[in-house]
C-alpha cells in the first residue's frame, strides 16, 4: 500500500474533545486550625460541613486529600483562593492542583 492510499489520520477523531480535568489537593500542615480548614473548604468548594470535615481529617491523617475535580482554570483559581485565605489569616494552609490520569 502506498502513502497515498492511507486514510487521513483525523478521520475518527471526535469533533469535540473532553476537556482535561484537574484535581484540587488539600495539603496537611501542623499549624492551620482544623475549624479554619473546614470553613475555607465550605466557602470555596461549596461543600457541606460533613464533607468538609471528612476532607480535612483525611488530609490531616494521610498528608493530602483530593477536594474536587474541575477544568484547569477553575481548579487553579480555587486552589489559589484557598491558599490565599490561609495566607491572609497567617496560616501555611496549602492547596495544589494536578491533572487527572
Ligand atoms: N493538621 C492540622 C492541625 O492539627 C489541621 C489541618 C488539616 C491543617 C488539614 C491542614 O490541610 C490541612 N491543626
Amino acid at each position: 500500500m502506498s502513502d497515498t492510499d492511507l486514510k487521513p489520520r483525523t478521520e475518527n477523531k471526535p469533533k469535540t474533545q473532553k476537556p482535561k480535568l484537574y484535581k484540587v489537593l488539600l495539603i496537611n500542615d501542623d499549624y492551620t486550625p482544623r475549624d479554619f480548614v473546614v470553613t475555607v473548604l465550605k466557602r470555596i468548594f461549596r461543600i457541606s460541613e460533613d464533607q468538609a470535615y471528612r476532607v480535612m481529617i483525611t488530609a490531616h491523617r494521610r498528608g493530602t486529600c483530593v477536594v474536587a475535580v474541575y477544568t484547569r482554570d477553575v481548579a487553579e483559581t480555587k486552589a489559589t483562593e484557598g491558599t490565599d485565605a490561609g495566607l491572609r489569616a497567617g496560616y501555611p494552609l496549602m492547596f495544589s492542583t494536578e491533572p487527572e490520569e
